[in-house]
């Protein structure tokens, strides 16, 4: 035992209190089973607790963005807007905990830094930076996709004397950029929304942008009650629909077909509708868009078009036009305001991609062709997605073998949940999981009940080791590798493939055969009494 501390034995350790952590730590009291939650954040919220940035909002519509398990929370909640605010979803999710009493089972403000896999005793042995040492017979990672923030490593990083933040780690003091010359590097989902909202007060701010990346607008709004009300009155359907039915977990306005089927006409009326409408619903137009280049470029076009037309510096215009890889293979970013925002006089777009950040200095950032004077620095340059959360914890399965290692080539898993030589360990939205391309709270619940059941199964039937065999998980890969290669998702070079880490393996880090096939999937596995696994009874084992 580290720490020359006794280890405070439970059930189950579950790792983060985000909408995973929480929901997980509710289904773990239900099954009677003691359970240690820690959380890195000083309170509930994951993602929602760290990405305080302005601007920050969901991409999918609150209706849908929201737990469905219970019934009660799906009305007594009120969303006020179309795509609900960071401060609005981290005021639900805390509304949940204490309608649950979740807070008095999560220790806060703790990390966990290893965790052993004991085949003597077959448990788990986790220790924090608090120094307490847990011992548990399931551990389950409710770390989240995207919860690594990543900063670049521009030479001088650290010697910068002004402010600055990472959108994932913005601090929960307010910040101000009234007044000051602002940086902010990145324009994924994070540089979308935060961009618009620095640019309302800050005396200059100065995009710097690598790649082009597509943006749709969010059109967002208070929440229409005519819409709000037809999903009060059909909420179990509906989210019947979201979860059986939809490749993504919530329900898009559905394809029109192919969009080589379409005459152009009825291709730019559709696009048009979409675009008027807002949302990510513009990438589900037509069916093939994610698996046809030809189809791809009629959607591509058409915001190329728009971008033209709104951005009134040609120049500017041109450099924030995406070119060289489809629409939807970097994540599509909602925006509001975004392009119009590179028309304000207090606005310079840097084309870091024609010439790159070389440094950061004492006083700014320097590109290959300038320096740029600034008071503050915004990393908006995302998050080692899907593994990061994972292998920065020192987590060493069966013979002592580190995760990180396993994962050399790439996360190799079964069924995105768990992975062979980790016994008794499970993932919450793991790689090879479709969690990241899907309204995420809908692959949250799945998993979620996915491994209670696979828990309280093993509880019931005195499984004391479960892991799935390396048979199972290369058929798995195999399988997942197949689908992955039919769509256009591989072709740039986004944290969707792990290209925005150095060094990282090139890999689809999710599951893309739907939420819906993912579903039927890991159900029949189980209804096969979790075929693919290696399963330890007690009696076998000994040590009952
Ligand atoms: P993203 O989508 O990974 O975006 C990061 C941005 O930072 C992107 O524009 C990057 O350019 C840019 N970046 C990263 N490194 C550099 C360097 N070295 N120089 C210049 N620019 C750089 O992260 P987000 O936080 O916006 O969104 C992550 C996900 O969270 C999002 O997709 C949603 O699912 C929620 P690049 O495109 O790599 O050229």
């Amino acid at each position: 035992v580290e720490h020359g501390q006794a280890p405070t034995d439970v059930a189950v350790t579950i790792v983060g209190a985000g909408f995973s952590g929480l929901y997980l730590l509710h289904r773990m009291r239900g099954l009677g089973l003691s359970t240690r939650v820690f959380e890195a954040g000083s309170d509930v919220g994951g993602t929602w607790y760290w990405n305080r940035y302005p601007g920050a909002r969901c991409d999918v519509e609150s209706l849908e963005y929201a737990y469905s398990f219970l019934p009660e929370l799906e009305t007594e909640w009120r969303w006020s807007e179309r795509f609900a605010s960071q401060g609005e979803i981290l005021a639900y999710l805390n509304h949940v905990a204490d309608r649950l009493d979740l807070r008095s089972g999560i220790t806060f403000d703790t990390k966990v830094t290893s965790a052993r896999w004991d085949e003597d005793s077959k448990t788990w042995t986790v220790t924090t930076n608090t120094g307490e040492v847990v011992r548990s017979r399931h551990l389950v990672m409710a770390t989240g996709p995207l919860s690594a923030p990543t900063r670049p490593r521009f030479p001088g990083i650290d010697s910068f004397k002004g402010e600055s933040y990472h959108t994932g780690q913005w601090p929960t003091e307010p910040v101000s950029f009234a007044g000051k010359r602002v940086a902010v590097i990145g324009t994924g989902s994070s540089g979308v929304q935060v961009i618009p909202e620095i640019a309302k007060t800050a005396e200059h701010l100065y995009v710097f942008q690598r790649t082009a990346h597509f943006s749709i607008p969010a059109r967002n709004g208070p929440t229409d009650e005519d819409r709000r009300a037809h999903w009060h009155a059909n909420f179990p359907e509906l989210r019947r629909i979201a979860r059986e039915q939809s490749r993504t977990g919530w329900i898009p306005d559905p394809p029109k077909g192919s969009a080589l089927a379409a005459t152009p006409e009825e291709r730019e009326a559709e696009y048009r509708r979409r675009w008027r409408a807002g949302g990510p619903s513009f990438l589900y137009a037509y069916s093939d868009i994610g698996t046809n280049q030809e189809a791809n470029d009629t959607a591509a076009d058409f915001i190329r078009a728009r971008i033209r037309e709104i951005v009134k510096d040609p120049k500017t215009a041109e450099i924030l036009i995406p070119r060289g890889y489809p629409v939807g293979a970097k994540r599509i970013t909602i925006g509001t305001d975004f392009y119009e925002t590179f028309n304000r006089p207090n606005v310079t777009l840097v084309d870091a991609k024609a010439t790159p950040i070389t440094a950061i200095t004492e006083t700014g950032v320097t590109t290959s062709a300038q320096h740029v004077d600034v008071d503050m620095i915004v990393y908006a340059t995302g998050f080692d997605a899907l593994t990061g959360a994972l292998t920065r914890i020192d987590i060493r399965g069966a013979g002592g073998v580190s995760l990180k290692d396993k994962w050399a080539e790439g996360p190799a898993n079964y069924l995105g949940v768990t992975t062979a030589g980790f016994p008794n360990f499970a993932m919450i939205t793991g790689p090879g999981s479709p969690s990241v391309l899907s309204n995420v709270v809908t692959s949250i619940e799945q998993h979620v009940d996915w491994v209670t059941d696979l828990i309280a199964w093993m509880e019931r039937n005195g499984v004391v080791r479960i892991e799935p065999t390396e048979t199972a998980e290369h058929v798995w890969l195999e399988h997942s590798r197949a689908l992955a290669d039919a769509t256009l998702l591989q072709k740039a070079d986004s944290w969707y493939v792990g290209a925005n880490i150095p060094g990282k393996p090139r890999v689809l880090l999710a599951y893309v055969g739907g939420v819906d096939a993912y579903r039927r999937k890991c159900q029949a596995v189980a209804a096969a009494g979790y075929e693919g696994f290696a399963i330890e009874r007690r009696d076998l084992a000994g040590t009952g």
